[in-house]
């Protein structure tokens, strides 16, 4: 009797998981439901409560196992048997007609066929299916290691954690998020006063980075599949390929084209490079594969890349808009610089609102005007520039912009000081100055105080409770929680984070009070020289020029700094409050061994476990050095992901490259 209800209840779970499977993939992938969200859960609440009742029919592949596992300790690293490997660029037509020369030359073919795919700019991921079922799942890594991220790549509900025959294999795609959903989520993380993701790119790898799959089952990821490793399938064509993996139900992208020659390839690439705004996620470029598998393989790989492939890039996106406004911004050192406020567009993954003017130099000679129509381009990060104005859009209702002769915030003269591109306001009591001190001081690089960015900061200003940077140490939650703003899980939180940071070591406070002249690396000399605050602010101009790479001029910041009557103020409440004013001490036989005296290190690419600043320290920490260029002195390379171009050249150059864990292997920790 028990026995038997045990059977049905096995063939119900089987049942269920192959139905919510199918569901899964209908409205995930072929987004194309057939039933409702409420018949969807009653599926999902009656698998569970069968797995809680007969715990024996639990199993990797159940749609119950997609969220919540516990969080891991840590990556474990997950070797490739067949290299992922990278692809050679292409920026104009001219390298496509050389890449086809050589396929064609080596091959002796006078014709072959091309097939083209979008290029979707994500995280490459490979996944293991055992007969059928998702088994593993790693990153990219260097190509040749990656690391396991199962847990993962088992929340993406576009991951089949059956596929539909029970096949073994790996495939391998990218992992990626539409511009919509990133958006979505930005935005709810500033409400919550989180730190913003830059693009959509980031938000993928950031979020399939995180060691707790909760949160990574909060994240809105995709998934494109695109290729295999290695196998014995009856697969003739990449484009058979394809095809097969739809059959399978994994998610392929449907914009692809098979191409009778490359300038056919070209004209698939041609015809993207203006329409690929309007997909909903972002592209960097095409991808063009020999579409013959037996012709890939005569073609074979060299040390990086496969011969029979190549991406063709597109440059960095411009989008036209107009300048609504110029306004002009206070930095921390009171310089004031124009902001263009534009009509918002969407461009490189995300809204674009603002763009940066530089100086009133570079505004004169673009002679940008309010109401111009402009050309927008990402220069580094965030913040867009103006590349140029369109003056034959211009209609005669355009006003000339005239820098502010008084300070915006507090309205104090602005001086342009002689040999200086910026106008200034000297005001040291100026309101705009103080925020923009708040914010950096609790930027990541200096306090790292999580949730104090530039609108929590004006708030706390506005309500008189940060007027300088020692106040945020005599915060409490009471006082941050009837704030409208500032939810009281976020005020719980900023007062935990403030606290956090009274530990931090000297060089990342003295980097946060924001000293003229004085950027981390300098901060870091002078914490290490004089080890205590106490030490530092009583050192005379001789003693810190004497340091070695601290020149006159941020000497004589220093000094001047230390010198000021509100500076005395500020340290005696920091100290009241508990602000750590020393630098730890890493001597021989303490925290940390010398293991690595005079090695020299470079790191390229992004690694998972720590940023750069913290993989730089743990290195000097060991007594070993960190530059930011190969060259013949360089003993390791770490490669994270994408390591670009150094790691190229330290392979050239026979610099050993180690990945990120063998990497935490050398520093014992
Ligand atoms: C895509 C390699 C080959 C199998 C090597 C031909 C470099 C990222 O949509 N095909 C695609 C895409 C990426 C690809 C291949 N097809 N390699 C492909 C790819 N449709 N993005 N990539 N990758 C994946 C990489 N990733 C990080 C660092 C360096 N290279």
């Amino acid at each position: 009797m028990n026995k038997k209800r045990k059977e049905e209840a096995a063939a119900r779970a089987t049942q269920l998981r192959r139905e919510i499977e199918e569901h899964n993939y209908r409205y995930h992938v072929l987004d194309d439901p057939v039933i409702s969200d409420s018949e969807f859960d009653a599926l999902m609440r009656e698998l569970v409560e069968l797995e809680r009742q007969y715990p024996e029919l639990q199993s990797e592949d159940s749609p119950t196992r997609r969220v919540g596992g516990a969080p891991l300790p840590g990556f474990a690293t997950l070797t490739h048997k067949l290299p992922m490997l990278g692809l050679d660029n292409a920026f104009q037509a001219e390298e496509l007609h050389d890449f086809d020369h050589r396929v064609r030359k080596l091959t002796g073919l006078s014709a072959v066929d091309y097939f083209c795919e979008l290029k979707v700019d994500g995280l490459a991921v490979s996944l293991q299916y055992e007969e059928g079922i998702f088994l593993r799942g790693s990153t990219r890594g260097d190509g040749f290691t990656g690391e396991d991220i199962t847990h993962n790549l088992r929340t993406i509900k576009q991951v089949p954690l059956r596929l539909y025959e029970p096949v073994t294999l790996e495939v391998r795609g990218e992992v990626y998020m539409n511009r919509a959903d990133f958006e979505a989520m930005n935005k709810l993380r500033r409400e919550n006063g989180e730190a913003l993701f830059a693009n959509p790119r980031n938000a993928a790898a950031g979020s399939l980075r995180q060691l707790d799959p909760r949160v990574t089952a909060s994240r809105p990821l995709r998934i494109f599949l695109y290729g295999l490793g290695e196998h014995n399938l009856p697969l003739y064509t990449h484009a058979d390929l394809l095809d097969f993996l739809e059959r399978l139900r994994l998610p392929v992208n449907n914009h692809r084209a098979l191409c009778r020659s490359i300038d056919e390839a070209w004209d698939f690439c041609r015809s993207w490079q203006d329409r690929r705004g309007e997909l909903p996620y972002e592209i960097d470029g095409i991808v063009i594969k020999v579409n013959e598998l037996a012709l890939q393989e005569r073609l074979g790989n060299t040390a990086r890349s496969p011969r029979w492939a190549i991406a063709f890039k597109y440059p960095p996106e411009e989008k036209r808009t107009r300048v609504i406004d110029i306004r002009v911004n206070v930095g921390r050192t009171g310089a004031i610089t124009p902001v263009a406020v534009l009509e918002p567009v969407f461009l490189s993954g995300s809204t674009v609102q603002r763009a940066s003017l530089h100086n009133e130099d570079i505004l004169a000679e673009k002679e940008i005007m309010i109401g111009d129509t402009v050309i927008i381009r990402k220069a580094g990060e965030i913040i867009p520039e103006v590349v140029r104005v369109l003056k034959e859009k211009r209609t005669g209702d355009e006003r000339e912009f005239q820098m502010p002769e008084r300070c915006p915030s507090c309205g104090a003269a602005v001086h342009r000081l002689p040999g200086e591109a910026a106008r200034r306001c000297l005001n040291p009591s100026c309101p705009a100055q103080l925020v923009e001190r708040i914010v950096h001081f609790a930027s990541r690089r200096a306090m790292d105080i999580e949730g104090l960015g530039p609108a929590v900061a004006e708030l706390l200003w506005r309500e008189g409770l940060a007027r300088n940077l020692a106040d945020l140490y005599y915060l409490n939650a009471a006082q941050l929680a009837p704030l409208e703003r500032l939810a009281e899980k976020s005020a719980s939180n900023l007062v935990a984070a403030i606290e956090k940071s009274k530990g931090n070591p000297l060089h990342r406070l003295l980097f946060g009070f924001g000293i003229r002249f004085v950027g981390e690396k300098a901060a870091r000399l002078l914490a290490e020289h004089f080890l205590t605050l106490d030490r530092l602010r009583r050192a005379g101009l001789e003693e810190l020029t004497a340091i070695s790479e601290i020149g006159p001029k941020i000497a004589g910041a220093v000094y001047e700094f230390f010198q000021a009557p509100e500076t005395a103020g500020l340290l005696e409440r920091l100290e009241r409050a508990g602000v750590n004013f020393s630098e730890p001490v890493v001597e021989e036989g303490a925290a940390a061994e010398r293991t690595l005296e005079g090695k020299a290190f470079v790191f390229s690419g992004a690694l998972e476990r720590f940023t750069r600043d913290e993989a730089a320290a743990l290195v000097r920490e060991r007594g070993g050095k960190v530059a930011s260029s190969v060259s013949r002195k360089t003993d390791y390379l770490v490669a994270g992901s994408e390591p670009g171009s150094k790691l190229t050249r330290a392979r050239e150059m026979g610099v050993e490259v180690i990945d990120e864990e063998s990497f935490v292997k050398l520093l014992q920790l």
